[in-house]
């Protein structure tokens, strides 16, 4: 499951969103009440929640969560802010094997001075038969800033860059990944066809064009070349790499840096179609009412041969079911989000999937 579950102290910063709410359903533990009933219905192996404020989550969803039988792990954003990525997963399914915190913010680059977060974590599935592939779960919450398409690519591409690195096997293979987020750009943007085209040539795209959030046309700058400095340490294949001096002088770095494409070495697609499957209305995950509703929450994951419709082997997963989204009309009936029920101003995502090699079926197998 993927969930933002808005935070109080945002819901506050932004109260002007939430005008067609009363009072009583926008207090926070009137909402936890809800997003805790919301989780338990669901019973996910596996949580990434974004917005999780730091108190809350100490005194109040974490315990929550150990007592449904889950381990915690949380990334609180940087600087001033109070809330986080935390993922989740049923200790009965997985035991944990590495965790790893990714911070956007670089002090020294001021390109990153924003303080979003990652959270990477590397699962070993408690299966019966001794089928060891292990399970690498991101999550983030990437910039919301709709102008801002340089740092948010530029994010995304560290996260990227730590995904590659932990799920990277000893054999030399990649073992399955599920990325989820708040990504804050919507299907099909050049930051969402970067994660699944594995590849953006982004010359000449302007920033504010990035994310795809702002319809409106602005003139506005082009996306630098390169979009990250090279002392950041990340290749523009998305890659940890040694700044040792012998690179830099042989000139290797700056012939990669010219030319204006980013690419990834990870297969992932999204979970969702990003159109509803009754009437083939874009799919939304977040608001209505004040602010234009769009998708900009995923799940993503690296898919079998099957689900490529290629016909080879493959060790990915092979996506089941999913959980039904809503369009605009099911948004226009529910009265807009937060309402009564729904108690945060995006949808929970949630997708169920078989591991690779594994015969056994989930309950909700082909109940798309
Ligand atoms: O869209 V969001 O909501 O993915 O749920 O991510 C950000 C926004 C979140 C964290 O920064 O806070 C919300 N107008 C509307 N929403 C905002 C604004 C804003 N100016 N700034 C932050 N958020």
């Amino acid at each position: 499951m993927s969930y933002n579950i808005l935070s109080q102290k945002l819901l506050h910063d932004n109260v002007h969103l939430y005008k067609h709410c009363s009072l009583p359903i926008l207090k926070w533990n009137y909402r936890l009440r809800n997003i805790m009933k919301e989780i338990q219905r669901h019973n996910a192996d596996i949580l990434c929640l974004q917005e999780v404020q730091e108190d809350h989550y100490e005194t109040q969803v974490k315990p929550s969560l150990e007592s449904l039988g889950y381990h915690c792990e949380y990334k609180k954003r940087t600087g001033n802010k109070v809330d986080g990525c935390a993922v989740v997963f049923k200790q009965a399914s997985f035991s944990l094997v590495s965790c790893h915190p990714v911070e956007y913010f670089k002090p020294d680059i001021p390109l990153l001075d924003r303080d979003n977060v990652g959270l990477v974590l590397l699962l070993k599935p408690k299966l019966e038969k001794g089928i060891t592939n292990h399970l690498c779960v991101a999550n983030t919450h990437l910039l919301y800033n709709t102008r801002r398409g340089d740092i948010k690519l530029t994010q995304l591409g560290l996260l990227l860059a730590e995904i590659s690195h932990v799920s990277k096997q000893s054999d030399g293979s990649t073992c399955p990944v599920v990325l989820c987020g708040d990504f804050n750009a919507v299907p099909w943007s050049p930051l969402y066809r970067f994660i699944r085209e594995r590849k953006l040539e982004y010359h000449g795209i302007p920033v504010g064009k990035v994310s795809g959030q702002d319809e409106k046309r602005k003139g506005q700058r082009i996306l630098s070349v390169p979009l990250w400095p090279q002392c950041l340490g990340i290749s523009q294949q998305c890659q940890y790499e040694d700044p040792s001096p012998s690179s830099i002088r042989s000139g290797e770095g700056s012939r990669i840096n010219s030319r204006s494409c980013i690419e990834h070495s990870l297969n992932l697609t999204s979970a969702y179609s990003h159109h509803s499957s009754k009437r083939g209305r874009p799919e939304i995950t977040t608001r209505g009412h004040s602010r234009r509703a769009m998708t900009v929450d995923y799940i993503f994951y690296s898919p079998t041969s099957r689900d490529t419709s290629l016909n080879s082997e493959s060790d990915g997963l092979q996506l089941l079911a999913r959980l039904a989204l809503f369009d605009e009309i099911d948004l226009h009936t529910i009265s807009g989000l937060p309402n009564a029920n729904n108690s945060s101003d995006h949808l929970p995502l949630l997708a169920c999937f078989r591991m690779p090699n594994l015969q056994a079926s989930c309950e909700y197998e082909n109940r798309f």
